[in-house]
């Protein structure tokens, strides 16, 4: 009989016995993992279940929340804030940190999460997924507060992301690198279908919203109008462009065969930073993409060493293949 390969908790099971990672993390993960299995579960019954379409509702940010980014909000906090291991929990879905409530154990682990990153592609049956950033804090605190949650991505001792796509995968690093794991519904567990991913350093596919050019620096024109001159232009070669509108897909792709996603800060999104979030989406992608040999940036520095100033604070996003990055940068 072939080895089985190893399930999500077996791989986090070695890493502690490997003095890797601590039992509360490991914790904590469980949690992540069902609450992302119980995502899924809403997610396939598409149309025939009662979770698709939009509520009155508008979150922090002024978006339109979907049905479904609520309940994936509630099954996060529901999942996640019984692990016993959590001082508090920040979610893109709400304005302030979701403290954990007084009759349940506390731990020194804090989550912050998109619950569904993408949700706008709910409706057209297109990838989703969830993203999450994990830090530890010196000590169970009283009471979480926003100085103990503005955290440098850097600090980050956990981060990855579910990928809601034709199979459901869990993508994790916790800072030894990045192991992907797929949904197995006989079993009702992830399986390591990928180990230690390397992100090529270089590619000619590019993700950005190429309906927002009038709005990009002049920089980032030229960059993105040699590249797609192709062979005839200064890059000497073709390039390729993907855009999903779903972050957790494009830069799964990126984990997968390389590539470089750009959401830019441009003079539509300037006075509000940019368009990504950066504690619970552009921090954990650019964990995971640095774990990965790949290379972060806002577009003005490296995303894991911004000072956040706020929950829901934006920023530009440059990532990917390192040595596009760099290229995309330097014409800056
Ligand atoms: P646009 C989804 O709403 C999201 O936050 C990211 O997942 C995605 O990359 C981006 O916004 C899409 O933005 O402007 O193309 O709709």
């Amino acid at each position: 009989m072939s080895t089985p390969t190893k399930t999500f908790m077996q791989h986090l099971f070695q890493q502690r016995h490997a003095g890797l990672i601590e039992r509360d993390l490991t914790t904590l993960l469980h949690s992540v993992a069902t609450a992302c299995k119980a995502i899924a579960n809403h997610l396939k019954n598409g149309d025939l279940g009662d979770a698709m379409g939009a509520l009155e509702s508008e979150n922090v940010q002024g978006e339109t929340q979907k049905k479904l980014d609520v309940i994936a909000n509630d099954i996060f906090l529901e999942r996640c804030q019984y692990s016993g291991v959590l001082a508090g929990m920040v979610s893109e879905e709400m304005e302030d940190i979701h403290q954990i409530p007084k009759n349940l154990p506390k731990g020194r682990y804090v989550i912050l999460f998109d619950p569904l990153d993408g949700s706008s592609n709910i409706d057209v049956d297109v990838s989703v997924g969830s993203i999450f950033s994990i830090f530890e804090l010196p000590e169970v605190p009283e009471k979480l507060t926003i100085e103990d949650v503005l955290r440098k991505g850097v600090e980050q001792v956990a981060a990855g992301y579910a990928i809601y796509g034709p199979s459901t995968m869990l993508v994790l690093s916790t800072g030894h690198g990045v192991n992907a794991f797929t949904f197995d519904g006989s079993i009702g567990e992830f399986r390591q279908t990928h180990e230690d991913l390397k992100i090529p350093a270089d590619t000619s596919e590019i993700a950005i919203n190429a309906s927002r050019r009038r709005h990009w620096d002049e920089s980032l024109r030229n960059y993105v109008d040699d590249s797609f001159a192709g062979e005839a232009g200064t890059r000497g070669r073709d390039f390729n462009m993907r855009w999903i509108a779903s972050m957790v897909a494009e830069v799964h792709r990126i984990m997968m065969r390389g590539g470089i996603f750009i959401y830019p800060v441009d003079d539509k999104n300037r006075a509000e930073g940019g368009k990504l979030r950066l504690l619970y989406e552009a921090s954990p992608m650019g964990f995971l993409v640095e774990q990965a040999g790949g290379a972060a940036s806002t577009g003005t520095e490296r995303i894991l060493e911004v000072d956040p100033t706020g929950l829901h604070q934006r920023v530009g996003v440059v990532l990917g293949s390192a040595n596009e990055v760099a290229c995309a940068l330097k014409v800056s």
